[in-house]
């Protein structure tokens, strides 16, 4: 029975992938788009037919329950997100709701009623890529929504605020979707690895041990546009300072044995014969600790500073979203742990189940601002990620199934046994 569930979730993985705003079948899915809406629809009617409740909370994720033994239980919650970056995959944060919705399908059809309620929630903006900071759902969801967001705008200059009303949310209503501590058990994330980790130890499945803590910068390098046939002497080429600043980032980042990203450059005005006079690039910073984190910051605009006072040029950074580090709770990770172990054959060697640390940013962030949490990671092939050729196995996808669904169990045995704490 496994083998076919999983087939359903890549076939709805499938079908998902489907709701982008790209041509030739790459995918591209932002928060409160047509496309967003599109997909909350069908995790409404998925979340439906596994026996749960729904609603789409004032924040625009798409949510679902189904109460314990008595209505009004605390919750355990499972989810990840539906958004995706630019030329995604089709599992990042995907898989890990339709997982969510599977386990929910088969307590449902156990009959088992759990000591807490269950939750699945789909949120709608991990990755941040129409306006810029992330976990916009999940930080709604938490309670940690800053009303500095209301005016952060698209490419196409929509705020957030014109955003929510064209999706049909009250932006004065956003603090409905904070959910409280009393009201949660824990939040078990299942996710692709993002990484080579497991595929490299020929795991299928691993429990993260903490979640990087992320910081997200707005660089701007203004120089003098010219002439190119301007001489050396009077240039002030904010392309070249620019160029010489991100393998800067790069040097310090390696050397401190952080991860830092530059994804994003614009060039102003842009043109063959034209020294550049604006130089824009973001910057995505992140590491195990924030303070190991921010001393690479600080020494990163420092270098930044030298770089443009020795090239006559001004530099202005913003930032534009910052992520504490989460370390997953001891209790969840080891409900997971169990669950992992259940599904191996007793002839399998008793190895560890791998921990690993998670450099990729999750909502199990936002979440651990109002109640435990912990993630599953599922193997996806070479830890290629954020990008079309993403992928994963069936039988991995049925073991990560068996895996969360015995672990959501293995929490309800130990709750009902100690009177109802994770
Ligand atoms: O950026 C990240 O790490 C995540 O995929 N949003
Ligand atoms: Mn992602
Ligand atoms: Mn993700």
């Amino acid at each position: 029975m496994t083998g076919a569930t999983a087939a359903l979730i890549l076939a709805r993985c499938d079908e998902l992938a489907t709701h982008t705003v790209l041509p030739g079948g790459l995918i591209e899915r932002v928060y409160l788009s047509a496309q967003h809406a599109a997909v909350n629809s069908l995790a409404a009617r998925w979340m439906t037919e596994a026996g749960l409740s729904i609603w789409q909370d004032a924040a625009g994720n798409q949510c679902g329950r189904r109460e314990g033994a008595v209505p009004g239980l605390p919750a355990l919650l499972l989810g990840s997100h539906l958004d995706t970056v630019p030329s995604a995959g089709r599992y990042d944060g995907i898989l890990g709701v339709l997982l969510a919705i599977a386990v929910a399908d088969r307590i449902r059809a156990s009959g088992r009623r759990l000591p807490f309620a269950l939750e699945v929630v789909a949120f709608g903006d991990e990755e941040g890529t129409r306006f810029g900071t992330t976990l916009l759902g999940s930080r709604a969801f938490s309670g940690t929504w800053q009303p500095e967001w209301w005016n952060l705008s698209d490419a196409d200059g929509v705020t957030v605020h014109e955003a929510f009303l064209a999706f049909g949310l009250d932006p004065d209503r956003v603090g409905e979707a904070a959910r409280s501590t009393r009201d949660l058990v824990g939040y078990l994330e299942a996710h692709i690895e993002q990484g080579p980790v497991l595929d490299d130890a020929d795991e299928p499945l691993g429990v993260v041990t903490s979640i990087a803590g992320a910081r997200r910068f707005q660089i701007t390098i203004e120089g003098a546009a010219g002439h190119s046939g301007t001489s050396w002497s009077l240039r002030r080429d904010a392309l070249a300072g620019a160029s010489e600043a991100i393998l800067a980032i790069e040097d310090i980042a390696r050397t401190a044995n952080l991860i830092a990203t530059v994804g994003h450059l614009q060039v102003f005005p842009d043109a063959v014969n034209v020294i550049a006079g604006r130089a824009e690039f973001s910057l995505d910073l992140r590491g195990e600790s924030d303070a190991a984190r921010d001393a690479v910051w600080d020494r990163i605009e420092t270098a930044l500073a030298d770089i443009c006072s020795r090239r006559q040029l001004d530099v202005h950074t913003v930032q534009t979203h910052v992520a504490p580090a989460a370390h997953c709770s001891a209790p969840l990770r080891a409900v997971l742990d169990r669950g992992i172990r259940s599904t191996r054959t007793a002839a399998a060697a008793p190895t560890d189940v791998p921990s690993l640390f998670s450099m990729a940013g999750h909502d199990a962030m936002a979440v651990a601002a109002v109640t435990d949490v912990a993630m599953l990671f599922v193997r996806c092939a070479g830890g290629v990620s954020h990008h079309p050729d993403e992928s994963v196995t069936a039988a991995d996808v049925a073991v990560a199934l068996d895996a969360l669904e015995a672990a959501v169990l293995a929490l309800a045995d130990g709750y009902a046994t100690a009177g109802g704490s994770a």
